[in-house]
């Protein structure tokens, strides 16, 4: 068994590492230790599986084959594996973006009676964005025809987007001058998959172009339609106070987890867990109630929204069923293991699948039907609650760390919060940062990968960003592995933040981490810098804003399109490993260098967090200066790599 400090940092996941060892079944550290080595043609991108003429693969060295049967080089076949990996992230989003559109038409429609329109504003102000009549209509009448809107936005053959208004002016002529403003949400993924097709695009620049344009789909598009759908049914998420890790759970009650990304779902399972029958069904089984627990970016959907404890990020989902103590594992779509059955197998887990979209060999399928999501979801509550009494009490092991944290901390709670609850504004965020007690922004976001030790990157790159005075935005697994270490408290900034970021953060009362939502919420975060753009004086475009992104310890195709939206949105953006392009150097140098000249951004890849902390501060400090901002007011000297 190897180390388990190599393989977390997290306490918590090293207490049920070591409970676990010796025991038959395998978690994702084990499979990754014995999938070594990995494949370097993979890894580099050259290999290409398009057709059968092949599979063909290029020889890196220069040596031997340098194109595939079809005449396809390097720089092609390595650009069209990765346009496919962002239609597919892409592909992802955005259809749960159309999922909770269509939910949104419905409850319009009153064909959906178990969600209702909890932000009549936002409704509002989104019908407005479409053209909408609003005046004299029902709340209900004016959803119908936003759901209908939104899904118009996924079909459209000739856009631009409606949310692309949203961005900044000299943004949208960068894009337009690039020919890169996306049309329509699906066509822009169709597109992708045709022209990866043998014998169709075989030009890198021109098919990384449309991969920017696919991005930008999903970015202003799919994830947008989707976090603005969720937050007018399900409310627009406000600071709420949670706890997170594997300490939630409880060893006297019936533990059910939620998993996956969507809303719907466990909102349904939020309500029903708390129905005085499904307590008192609990209780006559013999546990204390029901605690309703979540995981990956359900979790941040859930937490937002009704305090529901967070049990883990990515790499903790095996380790939740390894507790012993959870009756049930209810999952949607995105991000669930196929591994969760052979644990589930040596536990009395249940795991419930819920989407048509997503099964799972030998397990139990509920579909969940939003039309009857209260009764649905009951029956799946008390299949864990019977499932209570299967557990074998001798095997559980749930680590005691927890941690408070603030969450729900959207678009508009950030203005609100800076100027107060009559004025709206991010004046005192732009101040912070023109007068240099803020360097600048940082969005840190994605998963856990099991090549970086479990939240390491993340952790080790966001304190180092504090530590220089960069307020930090997070989403997804980032933002749950900076709760676990407590940096989503307001508290957090006496130790982690530098003096500059620890004045304003007690002034207003803040986390120097924002806990902005799930996945699909990054788009939260295009918002938010477009809103600090329109607050004036720090420049006019995206791209002039001294903020940077990062994705530390990223793994999925989603993370691949995010990454791609930020880039071409103006932002830059350290991935904390390669993306499947260094068999390309051309493709790699359009990538890290050229972008740049075409949208302002650009990637780089460092593993290294302390590194990658390093450049985006260069970056945001290489911004201050071209926007003239005062010199930094506590820490001019940080070293940033330059002497
Ligand atoms: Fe080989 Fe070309 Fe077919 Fe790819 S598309 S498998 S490079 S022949
Ligand atoms: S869940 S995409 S591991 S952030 Fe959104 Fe986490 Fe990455 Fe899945």
């Amino acid at each position: 068994m190897s180390d388990v400090t190599k393989r977390s940092v997290d306490p918590a996941t090293q207490e049920v590492l070591k409970k676990i060892q010796g025991e038959s079944f395998k978690t994702i550290w084990d499979r990754h230790e014995e999938m070594q080595p990995q494949c370097g043609f993979g890894q580099l991108g050259i290999c290409c599986t398009n057709c059968y003429l092949g599979p063909c693969r290029i020889d890196p060295f220069g040596e031997g084959t340098q194109c595939g049967v079809c005449g396809a080089d390097a720089d092609t076949i390595v650009a069209r594996n990765l346009l496919r990996h962002i239609a597919c992230g892409a592909a992802a989003h955005s259809d749960h973006g159309r999922g909770v559109a269509h939910a949104l038409h419905l409850v319009g429609k009153g064909k959906i009676h178990d969600y209702k329109i909890q932000d009549e504003d936002k409704l509002k102000e989104m019908a407005k964005m479409y053209g909408i009549k609003i005046e004299g209509r029902s709340k209900e009448d004016i959803a119908a025809d936003l759901g209908d809107k939104f899904l118009e936005d996924f079909g459209a053959q000739e856009g631009p987007l409606k949310f692309i208004v949203r961005a900044p002016k000299k943004r949208i002529a960068v894009w337009k001058k690039a020919g890169i403003i996306p049309r329509g949400v699906d066509r822009e993924i169709v597109e992708a998959m045709h022209r990866v097709h043998i014998g169709v695009d075989n030009e890198y620049k021109s098919i990384i172009l449309h991969g920017m344009r696919t991005s930008l789909g999903d970015g202003w598009g799919g994830s947008m339609i989707a976090t603005e759908a969720q937050d007018i049914l399900l409310r627009t998420p406000e600071p709420i106070r949670g706890t997170v890790n594997l300490g939630v759970l409880k060893e006297d009650q019936v533990n059910i987890i939620v998993h996956g990304h969507e809303a719907l779902l466990p909102e349904a399972a939020a309500q029903v867990v708390k129905d005085p029958e499904m307590i008192k069904l609990a209780k006559e089984a013999g546990a204390a109630g029901i605690n309703l627990a979540g995981m990956c970016c359900t979790a941040n959907e859930v937490l937002m929204r009704h305090e529901v404890p967070l049990a883990g990020n990515f790499l903790q989902q095996e380790l939740a069923i390894a507790t012993g103590a959870v009756e049930m594992m209810m999952v949607d779509i995105q991000c669930i293991m196929p591994g969760l059955i052979d644990v589930a197998k040596c536990f009395h887990t249940e795991i419930i699948t819920t989407s048509e979209k997503a099964k799972f060999p030998g397990v139990t399928f509920i579909h969940f039907d939003e039309h009857d999501a209260i009764n649905i979801m009951k029956s799946i509550v008390k299949k864990a609650i019977e499932n209570y009494k299967k557990r074998d009490k001798n095997r559980v092991f749930i680590p005691k760390e927890k941690k408070d944290l603030i969450a729900g901390i959207s678009t508009e709670i950030v203005s609100r919060i800076l100027g107060g609850k009559y004025l709206n504004t991010f004046k005192p965020l732009n101040e912070a940062i023109i007068n240099g007690r803020i360097r600048g922004i940082a969005g840190v976001v994605g998963c856990n990968n099991p090549k970086i030790t479990h939240d390491f990157g993340h952790l080790t790159l966001v304190k180092e960003l504090l530590k220089n005075d960069v307020i930090v935005l997070s989403t997804g697994c980032s933002a749950i592995a900076c709760g676990k270490a407590g940096l989503l408290q307001p508290e957090a900034a006496f130790e982690a933040a530098g003096k500059g970021l620890k004045e304003i953060c007690e002034a207003v009362g803040i986390p120097p981490v924002l806990h902005m939502g799930s996945c699909v919420d990054n788009s939260r975060i295009l918002i938010a810098a477009t809103e600090v753009l329109k607050e004036g004086g720090l420049g006019e475009d995206i791209s002039d804003l001294p903020a940077a992104g990062a994705a530390p310890e990223w793994m999925s195709e989603k993370a691949i399109s995010i990454g791609f939206y930020f880039v071409s949105s103006g932002v830059f953006t350290v991935l904390g490993g390669a993306m499947p392009v260094l068999g390309s150097q051309n493709v790699t140098k359009f990538l890290t260098e050229d972008m740049e000249s075409i949208c302002g951004g650009k990637f780089a890849f460092e593993a290294d967090p302390l590194k990658a902390a390093k450049m985006m501060i260069d970056h945001i400090n290489k911004k201050r200066e071209a926007l003239k901002l005062q010199p930094m007011m506590y820490q001019e000297a940080v070293k940033t790599g330059k002497k």
